[in-house]
């Protein structure tokens, strides 16, 4: 067992604030190999999808996702996120309308340059976003810049946008793993949601994510992923 000179919790601290114990069960490295196998190809399957079909999806599978991505490591445990999580037709509606809006600048006015267009242009995306009126669930995930303590006054919020960021990758995780769909969204600018969706002003959206199951015979781009030795290098 190693040893430290510098346990963790001192005793100070852990007289100030409260630890509990925490262990993992301990697997031989052949089943971690095994369990690290499936899940990558579990993960491997995961695609952005861009047609959803409309079948209604359960309210308790979105929130137990959100459960999950809400497990994310953040700056002092802030856990600086909202989710919002909209089914309504009428909302969905509204934010289709604003997004395509948007969109149609990006595209069609050039808002986004030529190197930025050509970059997408195998993807194929355009100003239409259909998907987020069929979807049956849009799921708008925030960040909090700051806090608010229990007296009212702001509380800092440290690592925002790693946070948030974590926090979306595991939401995406935990809906591909369930067997839906989504895709990461990002209408530019986004301002629009904390409008429509009544955020509060300290509140900005960071991603939004359509969710439901995949249009059957819905198609996407063929892409390869890096292999490793292009996304990783090992000192050892
Ligand atoms: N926000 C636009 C453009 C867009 C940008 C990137 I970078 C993408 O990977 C895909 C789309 C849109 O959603 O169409």
């Amino acid at each position: 067992m190693a040893t430290y000179e510098h346990p963790y919790p001192d005793p100070a601290l852990a007289a100030a604030h409260a630890f509990v114990p925490f262990s993992t069960e301990r697997r031989s490295d052949e089943e971690m190999q095994r369990r690290a196998d499936d899940f990558h190809r579990l993960m491997e399957g995961r695609r952005s999808v861009r047609m959803f079909d409309d079948t209604p999806v359960p309210r308790r599978l979105i929130e137990t996702a959100i459960r999950t991505a809400s497990t994310a490591p953040s700056g002092a445990h802030m856990q600086p996120w909202t989710f919002v999580a909209i089914s309504d037709p009428a909302i969905k509606r509204r934010i289709r309308e604003a997004a395509e809006e948007e969109e149609r600048v990006n595209y069609l006015d050039n808002r986004m340059n030529d190197e930025w267009q050509r970059a997408l242009a195998p993807l194929g995306t355009d100003h239409h976003k259909e998907f987020l009126e069929i979807a049956p669930w849009i799921v708008v995930l925030f960040e909090q810049r700051f806090g608010t303590n229990d007296d009212g006054s702001k509380r800092t919020h440290y690592y925002v946008k790693e946070s948030v960021g974590l926090a979306a990758g595991m939401f995406v995780t935990a809906i591909h793993q369930m067997g839906l769909a989504t895709l990461p969204h990002t209408p530019s600018p986004m301002a629009f949601l904390r409008t429509v969706l009544a955020r509060p002003e300290t509140e900005r959206p960071f991603v939004m994510f359509p969710v439901g199951h995949p249009l059957p015979g819905v198609q996407v781009p063929d892409l390869q992923r890096k292999p490793l030795d292009e996304v990783a290098r090992f000192l050892d």
